[in-house]
């Protein structure tokens, strides 16, 4: 016999979790004693259960394993909420842990009692209450199962605290990892004859790639056909930036005439991706209802192949397995017109790509700043990025070859940043772990710095601070000009602030500055601080009088 909440730990322990991040709650004591037993899981103890949240999402990511972490009813809960739909968002495998009200106060508005069940309900793939002790082992089994199949996920385990500490059984729950599927054979034959004879093939290739083995199938099949390499949103790390078949990212920011030529593809094999609104340009491109090339969209979720765009191939498989499967064994045959191809939409990425130079008056172009991370990241480096018009040069320029990684919330949240470099660093305390943050996101969950501090973590924090919500600034610009409100920020001190936290720290106002404090940053050998005054000015759209 052992405690539930033994067997639950058991359970986690046994499918590879190592780490868990938490905001500690008196409704889950009875877990949180459990984790003394377990000297293997490493707790991270956090400031806020955003940080804890998103935590656990970018060690997910970064994994390839469910991230979990631990928050208390009620308060605790709603602070995890945009971190769960981080992880909806970008698909990636997140368990959130709640302590729940005893059982006997249940659905009567207890203290600090949600309905995790309609909070959470249009977010997370699953929220299960528990409800006897028995099953706490067996829910933490199915937890950790639909959070990684189909389109990974958000899962919600609320736990009664007085469930927590019950003697039960000590269960055997071992997932083993499933089969990987592809189509069956005509299926293949079908879709490689569309490659075989395809003018102005595309590859659309998604997160699904991040996947073991991921990045080199993709690399093998573009290059046995010779076809150009478009990555879904945010999604950079898949593919070499700098490979000759590499035709740019679908972002926010494409141009019109990227979009239009990738619209001149007579096939597009959309791969790993859910395809969704920002890929898809707003649900533009390719033509909705149905494409006006032949399209080939594979997922290993029933539910998202085709559900965007009507596809003539839909393929509910594993897109790795997939991606192999069609590549040759020996050189095939190319059409001719296809290197022209890639050179057209290859001239257009490289164009769009280019850095700028721009003259900026009121601080330093924080494109300067991210050239010169460029120049100076190593070759294995993680990139963290929080939201922000700070971010855009590195969306746009930086040009990440594998194995760097870019961590970057596809839910477009603020606060990412910061924590989700913590977790990275913790996950590779090998690799140069660099995070980007405006001050306004890291106003946010910037608190989370001190565990760089607590546990030597050698990340380098730069922060761009323009004095504003900048992206918002520009949309409102853009929308109702000259009229500016809510989007100025009065800031302290950061270059203080990060003294007190207790790193290296240090505040840039010239161009002539960055290269220097990027190199000393980097070579800190602990947690440092890059506090750039940044111009506003030169994100900003022309005035209409300009
Ligand atoms: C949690 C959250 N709140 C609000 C927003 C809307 N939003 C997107 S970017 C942004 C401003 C970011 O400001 P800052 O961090 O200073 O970066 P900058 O844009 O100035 O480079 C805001 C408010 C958001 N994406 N996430």
């Amino acid at each position: 016999m052992t405690s539930s909440s033994h067997a639950l730990l058991s359970v986690l322990q046994n499918h590879g979790v190592d780490r868990v991040f938490l905001v500690p709650g008196e409704s889950y004591l009875g877990i949180l004693d459990a984790l003394c037993d377990f000297p293997g899981i490493d707790v991270v103890t956090c400031r806020h259960e955003s940080g804890a949240g998103f935590m656990a999402v970018a060690d997910a990511r970064l994994s390839g394993r469910a991230g979990i972490a631990l928050v208390s009813r009620g308060p605790g809960a709603t602070n995890a909420a945009i971190a769960v739909h981080t992880a909806q968002q970008d698909a990636i495998p997140m368990i959130l842990i709640v302590g729940q009200v005893p059982r006997a106060d249940l659905r009567r508005e207890a203290f600090q009692e949600i309905d995790y069940r309609r909070m959470y309900g249009t977010i997370a793939k699953w929220v299960f209450e528990v409800t006897d002790p028995r099953q706490l082992a067996e829910a933490g089994f199915k937890a950790l199962r639909i959070a990684t199949s189909g389109t990974p996920g958000p899962v919600v385990l609320v736990v009664p605290e007085d469930l927590q500490q019950q003697q039960v059984e000590q269960p055997r729950w071992i997932a083993h990892a499933h089969a990987s599927t592809i189509p069956d054979e005509q299926t293949l034959r079908q879709v490689l004859r569309k490659i075989e004879a395809a003018e102005r093939p595309l590859i659309v290739a998604g997160g699904a790639f991040e996947g073991a083995g991921g990045r080199a199938a993709l690399a093998a099949l573009a290059e046995a056909w010779q076809i150009p390499v478009a990555l879904s949103f945010r999604r950079h790390d898949l593919f070499s930036n700098l490979h000759p078949l590499y035709v740019g990212e679908l972002g926010l920011a494409n141009p019109k005439l990227q979009i239009d030529a990738f619209r001149q593809s007579d096939l597009i094999l959309a791969l790993g991706t859910r395809f969704g609104d920002i890929t898809s340009q707003g649900y533009s491109f390719p033509d909705l209802p149905c494409p006006g090339q032949t399209f080939v969209h594979a997922y290993a979720d029933d539910h998202m192949v085709g559900l965007h765009f009507a596809p003539d191939f839909g393929l509910v498989c594993d897109p790795i397995a997939l991606a192999r499967a069609l590549t040759p064994a020996a050189k095939p045959d190319i059409p001719q017109p296809r290197s022209a191809w890639t050179g057209q939409l290859k001239e257009i990425f490289q164009a769009h790509a280019a850095w700028p130079q721009r003259k900026a008056e009121d601080g330093i172009d924080f494109v300067q700043v991210v050239k010169a991370v460029r120049a100076q990241a190593s070759a294995d480096a993680i990139v963290c990025l929080d939201a922000g018009t700070f971010a855009a040069p590195v969306y746009r320029h930086f040009g990440f070859v594998p194995p760097q990684r870019l961590m970057s919330p596809l839910s477009g949240t603020m606060g990412y940043g910061t924590p989700a470099a913590i977790a990275a660093q913790l996950r590779f305390p090998g690799r140069q772990v660099i995070c980007m943050v405006g001050d306004g996101g890291f106003m946010m969950t910037g608190n989370e710095m001190i565990a760089a501090v607590e546990r030597k973590l050698p990340i380098l924090f730069i922060l761009a601070n323009n004095g504003s919500y900048a992206s918002i600034r520009i949309q409102q610009e853009l929308h109702y000009p000259g009229r500016r409100l809510g989007t100025s920020l009065f800031n302290p001190d950061f270059e203080q602030v990060a003294r007190a936290f207790g790193l290296r720290a240090q505040r840039i106002e010239r161009e002539d500055q960055v290269a220097r404090a990027v190199a000393s940053g980097l070579a800190a050998g602990g947690p440092c601080f890059i506090e750039v005054k940044a111009s506003l000015a030169v994100t900003l759209p022309p005035r209409r009088s300009d």
